[in-house]
């Protein structure tokens, strides 16, 4: 059984395959070229809309993320927005610090939304996680990717980029959707 994973961003790449291991599923990677627009207004609509172009354009069973960071302050920008917000994820983090200058209030929080889709675009499967953290004034460490560096946890006291990969997957975004997604995942019939 074949399963594409529908992302361009290396970073996702890695958890997502790190987290689909021990399934009897190969996992395939979609070509560069093929860009899917998002155009949703949620992250559950992006992941659908991202997952159901890949599977249909190639005819097998696409997974597809669409995660980002919500930030109170900020009125949860720059969400659906992460990605789009800077060119590197340098100039993402230089922004959102920017933005946030010495507000005292730095409550945010990750989001991730997860769909798989058939090999004719039907979604079969959707979920989302979500992790409640800070924003710290400076990153620190240099796991991850993305706005890892600033995003910390009170109860572990870390960022995310301070985390191994697997300490981040028992607590993030993306480690909680997977964890409610593989049993269901598991129970698929790929005919
Ligand atoms: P694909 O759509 O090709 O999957 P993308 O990077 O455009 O790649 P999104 O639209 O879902 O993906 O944007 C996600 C943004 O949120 C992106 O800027 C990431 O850096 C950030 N992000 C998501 N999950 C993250 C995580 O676990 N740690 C740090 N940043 C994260």
């Amino acid at each position: 059984n074949i399963l594409v994973v529908a992302t361009s961003n290396p970073g996702k790449l890695l958890e997502m395959q790190a987290y689909l291991t021990d399934l009897d599923l190969e996992l395939q990677l979609k070509p560069d070229e093929l860009e899917i627009e998002e155009t949703g207004k949620t992250f559950s609509e992006n992941a659908c809309l991202k997952a159901s172009q890949v599977a249909a354009v190639m005819g097998q069973w696409a997974i597809a993320d669409d995660s980002g960071l919500e930030v109170e302050a900020l009125e949860g920008a720059p969400g659906i927005y992460s990605a789009r917000y800077g060119q590197t994820d340098r100039d993402r983090i230089e922004r959102l610090l920017f933005e946030l200058g010495n507000e005292l209030h730095r409550e945010a929080r990750f989001v991730c939304a997860v769909a798989i889709a058939r090999p004719d675009g039907a979604i079969a499967l959707q979920t989302e996680g979500i992790c409640p953290g800070q924003i710290l004034h400076s990153p620190r460490g240099n796991h991850g990717f993305g706005y890892d560096p600033i995003f910390y946890l009170p109860e572990q006291q870390m960022t995310f980029a301070e985390m191994t990969p697997e300490l981040k997957k028992s607590v993030s975004h993306r480690g909680k959707a997977f964890q409610t997604l593989l049993p269901k995942l598991q129970k698929l019939d790929f005919r």
